[in-house]
């Protein structure tokens, strides 16, 4: 007789006994350090035997360390998934072969003449396809570069993951960005700013010397979602993270990641010619200040050949930069990249900046807009999305699209600042392809952020990690979502943030559809859920000064500016004219009142309370309306999650569960919080707390 397939016997009548015996190894203790990397035996018997009978045999050919990681993973990954040891080949001797390289490192590959096709896909593109060699079936996972095998290697493995059909494979793929960065925000005494997953895996005390294994496993995670940046260390940085000490502990590190095709990259202090360079300046037109950099970059790359470049705050929240000196953004870039371009090297030169009076949605145009085209090739400009900075909900930056000859790369911050810390369940992928999608109409329409970012010659998306020494690197296990997010979406801003949660949830929790189908429920309605209770209809920069983690619209009075009469921040052409900043189409529509979205309304208008919605709601009600709707959809989330009990392993249920109920505690405070002090202003009436209103 047959075996059943276990998905079967499980349908039919089972001895409770037996269940209780098979339940616990089904549902393992996992603590989420695997993170979307998990390898446990697939548990359809037949997919199995499809699987095994077309990865039987893992054929990489030649001898480079990428080349072993490329052996090493699909081995650890395959034997895991098929539960047995799939066998490492030097040639193809059976059906099933998996066959991975370049055609330089494998003359089977070399043989396959597919030169033509791995042109087009660039770089780090690939191709996976299924073929006919010898008699047998073959998978060849080809690119130009190993790096780009590795990332094909990485996403045959999704497919097997994600239970999809491999027999007929014909993929190809190239990335949107040629850079993909993380931004660490971490400091050298081993804390992170605006770290919510414990402090820095970066062990600077133990390095050089003792280089720890997760390094390894962080380059794992960050291969499969195609980064291939980290900048180590705090834009707000620290001079001696330059200096000859830490440079080798950096290049440790670079050594760990290299193989992966991860560059390391450094965040420097502007001031480091005179803090730990002994020069009695650092203007940037200064020949000896110039010498001091070059001479830096020199040492660099000396230690790490295929060190990035560096990124720099400069003149921003109390951070030195050219400014000190009377001189331009420009010039401080200039004077960096100068020094970092014989080596291929690139800067990273930020455009957040704020200060005194004025509106600040508007002050980084003005002070970059008339820099266009003063900066050297190889300069990028970091932008957040925003001109405000990472809040909930933000209209774009007007920089995206005002600067034609200097390449933007777009900053996110995937760390969860102002969306909840490591509490809140928030799918930011949302947010990030809303902002990528959005039409600056400088070239006509369809001119997203996204074709105008990757439109430069050199171009590259950056985002903020979220990255720490708790087990499962990110705090809440929801939060790999956005990390891997991040990774996906830098590749392919195409992808819908459905497909990517789909692949991730696949990947990280169960294939069982109930379970994909509530989890994708789940994130798809939680960044408009975290919106709606924290900063509704435009509101934005009402959270607690230095945490940003409660409310506190007491605090930012100017920010939302409620008073009896009314709420909003006036940004139209009779307030701070910040319009002005957009193309007239996207302008004169956030301008009229007629034509302004609710969602950004109270972003540019300050209406009165009783002004009308387009929900046809007032905006008194429409507030009470978000903020509670906001806290029913964590309520629901609750529910939701609870429906999956027994269907995802006791550990990880247990942990979302209890920063659900955290979660929801932190909705009502925004929500009362806020209502509350609104209140105080209108006197209208609040109907009672609605903690059970059913959604409209
Ligand atoms: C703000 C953060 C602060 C960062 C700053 C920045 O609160 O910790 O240093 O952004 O991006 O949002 O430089």
């Amino acid at each position: 007789m047959m075996k059943k397939p276990i998905h079967l016997l499980q349908k039919t009548a089972f001895p409770a006994v037996l269940l209780a015996i098979l339940l616990p190894s089904l549902l393992q203790a996992e603590d989420g350090y695997q993170l979307w990397l998990r390898d446990k035996k697939i548990d359809d018997a037949q997919l199995l035997q499809t699987y095994s009978g077309l990865a039987g045999e893992i054929v990489v050919q030649g001898d480079s360390p990428t080349l072993s990681a490329i052996r090493e993973e699909l081995h650890q990954d395959l034997s895991g998934l098929l539960g047995s040891d799939v066998a490492l080949a030097d040639k193809v001797t059976q059906n099933g072969a998996v066959l991975v390289g370049t055609p330089a490192s494998s003359p089977l590959i070399a043989a396959l003449n597919l030169q033509a096709d791995l042109n087009t896909q660039g770089d780090d593109g690939y191709i996976v396809r299924s073929v006919t060699s010898n008699n047998n079936t073959v998978t060849v996972i080809a690119s130009k570069t190993e790096t780009g095998a590795l990332y094909g290697a990485f996403h045959f493995l999704r497919l097997l993951q994600t239970q999809q059909d491999i027999s007929h494979l014909d993929i190809s793929e190239k990335p949107k960005f040629q850079r993909r960065l993380l931004n660490h925000w971490d400091n050298l005494n081993g804390s992170v700013e605006r770290g919510y997953a414990g402090k820095s895996i970066w062990q600077w005390d133990d390095l050089p010397g003792k280089v720890d294994p997760r390094y390894k496993d962080y380059a794992r995670a960050n291969a499969s979602i195609g980064i291939n940046g980290a900048i180590l260390n705090n834009v707000n940085a620290k001079p001696e993270q330059l200096d000859a000490e830490h440079i080798k502990k950096a290049a440790a590190i670079a050594d760990v990641l290299r193989p992966y095709g991860i560059h390391v990259y450094l965040s420097a202090n502007f001031a480091a010619p005179k803090s730990i360079g002994g020069l009695s300046t650092a203007d940037p037109l200064d020949p000896a200040v110039q010498a001091w950099w070059k001479a830096k970059a020199d040492e660099i790359y000396g230690l790490i050949p295929d060190f990035g470049g560096f990124l720099v705050k400069a003149n921003s929240e109390g951070q030195p930069g050219p400014r000190d000196y009377h001189r331009t953004h420009a010039d401080g870039a200039n004077a960096l990249a100068d020094a970092v371009a014989p080596h291929g090297g690139v800067v990273m030169w930020r455009c957040f900046v704020y200060g005194g009076a004025g509106d600040r949605a508007m002050q980084a145009y003005k002070e970059f807009k008339p820099l266009d085209g003063a900066f050297h090739s190889n300069v990028f400009l970091q932008v957040k999305n925003g001109p405000i900075d990472f809040q909930p909900r933000e209209m774009f930056h007007p920089l995206y699209g005002a600067l034609p000859k200097t390449p933007i790369m777009p900053e996110l911050e995937i760390t969860q600042e102002n969306t909840g810390h490591s509490t809140d369940l928030v799918y930011l992928a949302n947010m990030w392809k809303e902002f990528l999608d959005s039409d600056t109409y400088v070239s006509g329409q369809g001119t997203t952020v996204a074709s105008i970012a990757q439109g430069y010659p050199i171009n590259g998306m950056a985002g903020v990690a979220n990255i720490g020494t708790d087990r499962n690197w990110c705090g809440h296990d929801f939060a790999q979502a956005n990390w891997y997010a991040f990774g996906r979406l830098a590749w392919n801003s195409s992808l819908t943030t459905d497909q990517i949660a789909e692949e991730w949830i696949r990947m990280t929790w169960s294939n069982d559809p109930k379970v994909v189908s509530t989890i994708q429920d789940m994130m798809r309605g939680s960044w408009e859920a975290m919106v709606s209770y924290e900063m509704p209809i435009g509101l934005t920069h009402i959270m607690e000064g230095g945490d940003h983690y409660a409310p506190a619209p007491k605090q930012f009075q100017d920010y939302h500016r409620a008073d009896e009469h009314g709420i909003g921040y006036d940004r139209s052409s009779t307030g701070s004219n910040a319009v002005s900043e957009y193309a007239p189409e996207v302008g004169n529509k956030y301008n009229d009142l007629a034509t302004c979205p609710d969602n950004l309304l109270l972003w540019f208008h300050h209406v009165p309370w009783d002004y009308k919605m387009k929900s046809d709601r007032t905006v008194w009600e429409e507030l009470c309306f978000r903020y509670n709707d906001g806290v029913n959809d964590v309520k629901n989330m609750q529910k939701q999650w609870g429906d999956l009990r027994g269907k995802v392993d006791t550990e990880r249920f247990t942990a979302v569960q209890k920063k659900l109920d955290m979660q929801l505690a932190h909705a009502k405070n925004w929500r009362d919080t806020c209502l509350h002090f609104f209140q105080d202003f209108n006197h209208l009436s609040y109907a009672p707390p609605a903690d059970d209103a059913t959604k409209h």
